[in-house]
């Protein structure tokens, strides 16, 4: 492959290592839909999509590409926000690796599973299920999303709270480098001291550093009591209080605190058919709380709505439902999951995923509702988020415009610089969970200091000298 750069040799170099029907063509891959991104954006045209289904093969074809300089894209179920796997200008071969999707058999109390990189989240959360047991990721996009994307991004989702995000899910790694070696770190201890814990590399690298094949994932009891609320609230401060009584009150059976504002659930119920509000007027707020225990919880539903019953008798909340049946509860977290597809009725829209310390949360979101109404009283702002683990997900939305009314990007410019000026100015990160992708990467940049992102540079530098995972990502070079 040395020196050629044709599509054609490119695919003729991969059909040495893979089956003919595993390497597509970019049109082949465009036509069956893998090149567009769930915002809509198209990745760019990769010289073939190749499908590998051994780490072995995933090794030879890193291997073949990187001595001829070749970037390599990793593509897990591309369900990503922040453009992570858009394809460079030079000829590239995206890597999908969804025919690896192996879950290892799950025998009765075990505290860890391993599984293939392409396995796609509710496959395994269904699998652990099965052996009655717990695998608690749990996100918008867990129908398509992939374990090994869940990884390289180090996903976090609603339940993040109680079980922290995939970087505390994952025990051991196996991991492709950019040369083809092979890092098999396939390990399920607990506890392990020996040196670097390279695992965490590569959990949130983005697929710069090399490409996840397989993992062994911790595995929970079984969840046999639950209690899900809706509770309506004044401001955001009131759901702090909430969320700190709440954790007192029940402790790690506090599974998930998710907070909607007004704009977002008007939103979801304007655009969604399926959406029905438990209030008859809109609250400014309102909090998702979901309780998870085990037989030893039986009262879990009565203790919640008692305690509920005492917040709302002390003025905390305004109103307050408790799902009387699974499919009650499954209505109510309805209206935070549709989010995920109503937003692109909001018009033109910048959204942020930012974090800050979870008792800033209150003042956070005062501050970008006063600075964005200084700047753009026409614009609608929505929060929306994983309130316990203060990620809010702040969406700056001018209704009156279309998504395609800022071509030079001016907008975006000054909103990010508004938004990233309150975040940086409470401690806050500019990326919670969905990292930084190509989308991001100047913000990471405006928020970093020079040696944070020297460092990690000259990580990417010794494991990637030649730029070939990913390139593009988290770094412009
Ligand atoms: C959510 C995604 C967007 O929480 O992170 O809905
Ligand atoms: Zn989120």
């Amino acid at each position: 492959l040395e020196g050629t750069t044709t599509p054609e040799q490119i695919i003729a170099a991969m059909r040495e290592i893979v089956e003919n029907d595993r390497v597509l063509t970019a049109d082949e891959a465009d036509r069956r839909g893998f090149l567009v991104d769930p915002l809509g954006k198209h990745l760019g045209r990769p010289a073939c999509l190749v499908e590998p289904i051994s780490t072995l093969e995933v090794s030879a074809v890193a291997k073949r590409l990187s001595v001829a300089g070749i970037p390599i894209v990793p593509m897990g179920g591309n369900t990503g926000l922040a453009g992570g796997a858009v394809i460079p200008d030079r000829a590239a071969v995206m890597i999908s690796m969804r025919r690896m999707d192996g879950i290892e058999p799950i025998p009765s109390g075990a505290s860890s599973v391993a599984v293939d990189s392409g396995c796609i989240l509710a496959n395994l959360q269904m699998a652990a299920r099965a052996a009655d047991r717990l695998f608690p990721l749990s996100l918008t996009a867990e129908g398509s999303c992939q374990i090994g994307g869940t990884i390289a991004t180090n996903a976090g989702g609603i339940n993040a709270l109680r079980y922290g995000t995939m970087r505390d899910l994952v025990l051991g790694l196996e991991v492709v480098l950019a040369d083809g070696r092979i890092l098999d770190m396939m390990r399920s201890l607990r506890k392990d001291n020996a040196g670097y814990d390279l695992k965490h590399l590569f959990i949130g690298s983005g697929g710069t550093l090399g490409i996840v094949t397989r993992a062994v994932l911790r595995l929970f009891p079984k969840v046999t009591r639950s209690a899900t609320a809706m509770v309506a609230i004044r401001d955001a401060a009131c759901s702090l209080r909430l969320l700190a009584d709440m954790r007192e009150m029940f402790g790690e059976r506090l599974t998930s605190c998710e907070l909607i504002d007004r704009a977002s659930l008007a939103l979801v119920l304007r655009h969604d058919s399926a959406a029905r509000s438990p209030f008859a007027d809109p609250p400014a707020f309102v909090v998702l709380l979901q309780l998870d225990g085990n037989d030893a919880d039986a009262g879990l539903e009565t203790d919640l709505e008692e305690f509920l019953a005492t917040k709302l008798e002390c003025g905390l909340c305004d109103d307050a439902v408790v799902a009387q049946s699974s499919s009650q509860s499954e209505a109510l977290w309805h209206l935070r999951h549709a989010l995920g597809h109503v937003l692109r009725h909001a018009g033109l829209r910048f959204s942020h995923d930012i974090s800050v310390p979870v008792e800033a949360q209150a003042d956070y979101v005062e501050e970008v509702v006063r600075s964005i109404a200084r700047s753009w009283p026409e614009a609608i702002v929505r929060i929306y988020g994983h309130l316990g683990d203060g990620n809010l997900h702040t969406i700056i939305c001018f209704p009156d415009r279309k998504p395609s009314d800022d071509p030079s990007g001016s907008i975006r410019r000054q909103v990010d610089d508004v938004i990233d000026g309150i975040v940086m100015a409470f401690g806050g990160s500019v990326t919670a969970e969905h990292g930084i992708g190509s989308s991001y990467i100047g913000r990471l940049v405006a928020t970093r200091s020079s040696d944070e992102l020297n460092a990690m540079r000259a990580i990417k530098t010794a494991l990637d000298p030649d730029d070939v995972m990913n390139p593009g990502k988290i770094f412009a070079l």
